[in-house]
């Protein structure tokens, strides 16, 4: 896609004026020099909600398949999964579209979204992710973006090889699971392609094929997607991501609803080139140079464009995740005029929340936002609707600032619809208002060993020429760290750290925290107010909206060694927005 065929594409620059200053405090007097937020909405001409309409999808057609094992490792179910490019139908009225997807054992090609992977509490899986790509990737890849060279990598570690440096890499992380540093598909942990016998090459902080997940955690809505060093946002809206369904026992004697009641949605964004353009039609359209945030205006989820879902007149799970590049998504219901069922966030990111938080109209929220990467688990009762039709709506605006400023009104106001059955009623099977929920694990702010300053800035003027947004550690007046720079965050084993996230950007960043579950504190322009009800559980991303402090507590454990932490938004974690961190066994008066 050169620039004269993106002409459709609507430019976004929001020059709002951040609104901290003296009066509030502290901790909100910091230097705001941020540019405004530069961000693309890709359009697909032809292939909007009015040129197409809704497909009509049986609901369990739209549940991804689960992954079967290959075999066994040490005793333990094994999972050879191949990354492979596949042939994917989003819409009977849009062309097939190329896609990169997950090959398990049973698959012919890539699968988008990758088949679920189930996993229980407690018990080992081993999984090898290997790439089988093409070595050309299906985007442009804008070699100015961190990691896409040689020169972006160790010295002596790029010196062993001559050649090109390989466009297509993938590693895969397991969002939200507790794996130690050898097993997390780090971004330095990449391979290139296997494909047609092909010299592999592997990432400075390559450790090992075979990934050991031990599952010691809570059962939660996880999820596997790739991250390589500067290409994890091609690499995702490719088609690299799937569900990886935790379960356990304190889930189990809830009585949710399941089987064919119990439904994993991916909510994502994507954008089609149409007849008129020079790439095929029904192929991805992504910018050919980095853009800084990026949206796409055509709803998809779990792989299906603009979809229409058959339901009965039953009560059903709904597993949430949001799995855009940069699009938040405030979703509710809509009846045209009639009521609508209230949805019961009963969990959250890493499991469930303290109380059910009811989501609708005269309910304390009226639409459950939901940032990149973030999940919720909710309970819906489709029995008062019987031949009904319910569509599901979208409050947030994008590029997403806050909920005061985004949410009058969105680019994509549409996602799906749910058309209840005519069938005869069934009574639900829970009450969600009256259910015992596991309690989540408490960490002591008492505990707490360390607090850290940490700044999430947009700097005036990136050596790299490009948009670029970064982490500072070091305190709030003190020089951004670059992705390459020594690690300065090492928590030690087993004890408990606030992080206090100062936002000094107009734009929401979620900030994700690989290896930990953590709490939110508190947010809002100082950081005191009170955490909202949705997020009130065990979490491993969190939105920070524009100008505020979130306070996040967690305990460093159970593994020590080199993790990361970064913003989801995945244009800003390709480009800086994300940094290592180092889990330390040392005393701390060595
Ligand atoms: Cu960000």
């Amino acid at each position: 896609m050169t620039d004269e065929h993106s002409q459709s594409n609507r430019r976004i620059d929001r020059r709002t004026v951040l609104k901290t200053g003296a009066a509030l405090g502290t901790a909100a007097m910091l230097p705001v020099a941020a540019r405004p937020t530069a961000a693309i909405g890709l359009t697909s001409p032809g292939f909007g909600l009015g040129d197409l309409g809704w497909q009509d999808v049986d609901i369990e057609d739209a549940i991804p398949g689960v992954m079967s094992p290959t075999g066994t490792r040490d005793g333990a179910p094994y999972y050879r999964v191949e990354m492979r490019p596949g042939t994917h139908s989003h819409h009977p009225d849009i062309p097939d579209t190329k896609v990169w997807g997950y090959k398990g054992p049973n698959d012919a090609e890539g699968q988008y979204p990758g088949k679920t992977i189930e996993a229980a509490v407690n018990r080992r899986l081993k999984v090898e992710f290997v790439n089988e790509l093409p070595d050309q990737h299906i985007f442009d890849v804008d070699t100015r973006v961190h990691g896409t060279t040689w020169e972006d990598y160790d010295e002596e570690w790029a010196s062993q090889y001559d050649g090109a440096f390989p466009e297509v890499r993938t590693s895969t992380h397991a969002h939200g699971l507790h794996v130690e540093s050898a097993s997390d598909g780090l971004p330095e942990q990449w391979s290139s392609s296997s494909a047609n016998g092909a010299d592999v090459i592997t990432g400075p902080q390559f450790e090992k094929a075979v990934y050991d997940y031990t599952n010691r955690q809570s059962p939660a809505t996880l999820w596997y997607h790739d991250h390589a060093l500067g290409t994890t946002r091609l690499n995702v809206y490719a088609g690299l991501a799937g569900f990886y369904l935790l379960r356990g026992p304190e889930e189990e004697r809830l009585g949710l609803p399941s089987g064919d009641r119990e439904v994993p949605m991916l909510f994502q964004d994507r954008a089609f080139n149409g007849p008129d353009e020079d790439e095929p039609t029904g192929s991805y359209k992504y910018p050919e140079e980095f853009e800084a945030e990026v949206s796409g205006d055509v709803s998809v989820v779990n792989g299906l464009a603009w979809p229409r879902f058959q339901v009965e007149p039953r009560q059903y799970r709904f597993r949430l995740l949001n799995g855009s590049n940069g699009r938040f998504f405030g979703l509710a219901f809509d009846n045209e005029g009639g009521t609508v069922p209230t949805m019961y966030q009963i969990g959250t990111d890493l499991g469930f929340l303290r109380d059910a938080v009811a989501v609708g109209p005269d309910q304390s929220k009226e639409s459950l936002l939901l940032a990149p990467a973030e999940r919720a688990d909710v309970v819906v009762d489709f029995s008062e609707h019987a031949g009904e039709t319910l569509t599901v709506t979208n409050d947030a605006g994008f590029p997403f600032e806050s909920p005061s400023e985004s949410t009058d009104g969105s680019d994509l106001p549409e996602l799906a619809q749910f058309e209840v059955g005519t069938g005869t009623p069934q009574d639900p099977v829970v009450d969600p208002t009256s259910l015992r929920l596991p309690e989540p694990e408490q960490f002591s702010e008492q505990a707490t060993v360390t607090t850290r300053q940490m700044g999430l800035v947009s700097p005036e003027n990136d050596p790299s020429g490009i948009d670029t947004h970064l982490l500072n550690e070091g305190g709030l007046d003190t020089e951004p760290e670059h992705w390459g720079d020594d690690v300065v965050t090492e928590p030690q084993l087993g004890t408990t750290e606030i992080w206090e996230l100062h936002n000094q950007t107009p734009d929401a960043h979620p900030i994700h925290l690989h290896l930990v579950d953590f709490q939110v504190v508190g947010r809002g322009p100082d950081g005191t107010d009170a955490p909202d009800p949705t997020e009130r559980g065990n979490k491993d991303t969190v939105k920070v909206y524009a100008g505020e402090t979130v306070r996040i507590i967690s305990r460093f454990g159970n593994f020590a060694g080199r993790y990361v932490w970064h913003c989801h938004i995945l244009e800003h974690e390709d480009q800086e927005m994300m940094r290592p961190y180092e889990v330390v066994t040392r005393s701390p008066k060595e």
